[in-house]
Parts: C-alpha cells; sequence; structure tokens
C-alpha cells in the first residue's frame, strides 16, 4: 500500500519512534561529511582534477543516512553510479574514496572502479554500479545469502527512479517475496532519469508497484531524514526477523547535474531554475539543523561539525592528488583469482 500523503508531516507525530538527540546529531554528521565531499569533488572536477566526471548525491544525503543508520555491520548494501553517499553512510573512509575517484593506488578499489564503481566488503558495500538497476540482482543474491547464512544479515539495494523501469524490480520482488528473503529495497526517486523527468517515463507510483506481490511499500519524503529513519527501522527490522522483503520510495530530488560533464555536451535544458531553487528550500540538511537547533544543540557546536566535514574533505582531496597511480600490472590479478595471462 502506498502510504504517503502528500503536504502530510508524519515524521513530526509523537506516536512514531524518534531518533535520540545523540542518533540525530550522529545522522547529521553524516549528512554534512557526504554534502562536502561531493561539493569538493564537483570543484576537483571543474578544475580538471578527476579522470572521469561525477554523479553526485548532493540533496538526498537523507536518504542514505536515514536508511544506514539501521543498518548493522555485517549488513549488506548495493548501490548505485551515484553511490559515494551510500558509501560514506556506511563510515565509509573519505581518504580512499577521494583516491578512488582519482584513480589512484590507495584508493578502496585500488583505483581500478572510479566513481560509479565504489565498493568496499570491509564496510558490507557489495559494490556500486553503473549498470542502472544491476543492484537490484546482485542485493537479492546476497539478500539468499543471508538467508541460507541464518546470521541475521539483511541486503540493502538504494536504486533510482530510472532503475524502477528495469525488469529486475518486479523480479526481485517476486522472488524475495515467495522465499522471503531480508531485502529491503530502496529506491530513491529524485525526479529524473538523466535527463528525462520521472513523470514522463514513470507510470503510477513506485511504490505501490509492491502491492502486487505482497509486499509491504511504503512511500515518504526523502528529503526529512527522520521520516526515511522511520520507515527504513521497521523495513530492516521485517528482514531481519525473516519476514521478508520491503520496498521503499523516497522521494526526494537532484539539485545537481546528473553528471557534472552534462553542461559539456547538453544542447537545452531538462528543467526550469525556479524547479531547482525551489527544491533547495527543501534541502534535507536545514532541516536536520533546524531540529537539533530546537533539540538545545548550540549554533557553534554544528558549525564545528560544517568545517570539520570541509577540513576532512579538502584533506582527503589533497591525499589523493598526490597519491601514485596503480601499477597496471595488478590488473589481472584482480580480474581472475590468481591466474596471470
Ligand atoms: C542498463 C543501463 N541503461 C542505461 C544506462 C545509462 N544511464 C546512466 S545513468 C541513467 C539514469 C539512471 O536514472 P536513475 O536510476 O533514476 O538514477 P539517478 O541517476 O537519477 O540517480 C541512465 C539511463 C546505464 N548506465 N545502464
Amino acid at each position: 500500500m502506498d502510504t504517503y500523503a502528500v503536504n502530510a508531516n508524519p515524521s513530526l507525530d509523537p506516536t512514531l519512534e524518534q531518533p535520540t538527540r545523540d542518533e540525530l546529531l550522529a545522522m547529521y554528521g553524516r549528512m554534512v561529511l557526504i554534502r562536502r565531499v561531493e561539493e569538493r569533488l564537483g570543484d576537483d572536477f571543474t578544475a580538471g582534477k578527476l579522470p572521469q566526471s561525477v554523479h553526485l548525491y548532493v540533496g538526498q544525503e537523507a536518504c542514505a543516512v536515514g536508511v544506514c543508520a539501521r543498518l548493522e555491520d555485517g549488513d549488506w548494501v548495493a548501490s548505485t553510479h551515484r553511490g559515494h553517499g551510500h558509501y560514506l553512510a556506511r563510515d565509509g573512509d573519505v581518504r580512499g574514496l577521494f583516491a578512488e575517484v582519482f584513480g589512484r593506488r590507495d584508493g578502496i578499489c585500488r583505483g581500478m572502479g572510479g566513481s560509479p564503481h565504489v565498493a568496499d566488503f570491509s564496510k558490507g558495500i557489495i559494490g556500486a554500479n553503473a549498470v542502472v538497476g544491476g543492484g537490484i540482482g546482485i542485493a537479492t543474491g546476497a539478500a539468499l545469502a543471508a538467508q541460507m547464512q541464518d546470521r541475521g544479515r539483511v541486503a540493502v539495494c538504494f536504486f533510482g527512479d530510472g532503475a524502477a523501469a528495469q525488469g529486475w524490480l518486479g523480479e526481485a520482488l517476486n522472488i524475495a517475496a515467495l522465499w522471503r528473503l531480508p531485502l529491503v529495497l530502496v529506491c530513491e526517486n529524485n525526479g529524473f532519469a538523466e535527463f528525462m523527468p520521472t513523470a514522463t517515463v514513470t507510470a503510477g507510483s513506485i511504490a505501490s508497484r509492491a502491492a502486487g506481490y505482497g509486499v509491504p511499500g511504503v512511500a515518504v519524503d526523502g528529503n526529512d531524514l527522520i521520516e526515511v529513519w522511520q520507515a527504513a527501522g521497521p523495513a530492516v527490522a521485517r528482514a531481519r526477523a525473516g519476514q521478508g522483503p520491503t520496498l521503499l520510495e523516497l522521494r526526494t530530488y537532484r539539485t545537481r547535474a546528473h553528471t557534472e560533464s552534462e553542461s559539456g555536451f547538453l544542447s537545452r535544458p531538462y528543467r526550469t531554475v525556479e524547479e531547482v531553487e525551489d527544491w533547495r528550500t527543501r534541502d534535507p540538511l536545514p532541516r536536520v539543523r533546524d531540529r537539533l537547533s530546537a533539540a538545545g544543540v548550540r549554533d557553534d557546536e554544528l558549525d564545528t561539525i560544517d568545517a570539520e566535514a570541509r577540513r576532512l574533505a579538502a584533506e582527503a582531496s589533497a591525499f589523493a592528488e598526490t597519491n601514485p597511480w596503480p601499477d597496471p600490472s595488478v590488473v589481472y590479478g584482480l580480474m581472475f583469482h590468481d591466474q596471470e595471462p
């Protein structure tokens, strides 16, 4: 059932679970870090420092952070070409991320994956994926592995509204429902698939598709951290309890380009400046900051969190810039187990 109610503010409902002040502060810190890292990478791309374009996560931070805050060590996350935020939400290594995006030796994939392929098994990130929707099958397989291992693990798949149009979503919902797999499917509906507005290519509501498979489907405001956290909690708990999958649709908005290089090849705009500005007024970060202020957290404490995130991003960028290129001879060893051609 699609439980989304436009203009409602269910996160304030006192009957719903609320994060503690410390939990909220920790999640805010993670969101700020993602924002500052992404802005820094955007600047690095503009300065010509990156070997390829990047798909930034600015504006969607509440989605990754609200869901990942509900996970435990050992849970698995499959991500997308827009995956830096998912990695950082899982306590990813900032230097290792920058080095990877810069294509350098000490990157989390030894510089061989690059921006759209960040993976780090030590953080449960089983792969970001430039094949749109590819993570859905991978996460479903991971959920089957989790069920067979019987250690209470959960698999989460982040994917976009464009990926929801792939047949994999139906296949995953079908088999995960039948086999009660510990899977949480998280669609970040950010309004666009590349340069196509979602409404022009996506019929109906994504969350309501779950009902056809007997799976709970919940749509919430993806720019409201607490709503995301409130929706993710029961979904993860349900998966962990062996009750099967849930489909979450997080309604958010991509305020930056689809890919930072797009101004170099697009011949006409695909959205208005006013639309983007309107969504900027719904930026998820100030919304959490306001909550924290109301809870008595001082402005200088919040400013310190921001300054530290900027410092970490700048330091990691400088590290990556001077990190050596990978040795090409490692390529075959990474592609073929115990085998050199
Ligand atoms: C299978 C496949 N088809 C097409 C593409 C080209 N492509 C790259 S990103 C993208 C849009 C994806 O949209 P969405 O899933 O909504 O994610 P978003 O970029 O909005 O985060 C497309 C079509 C691709 N990488 N893989």
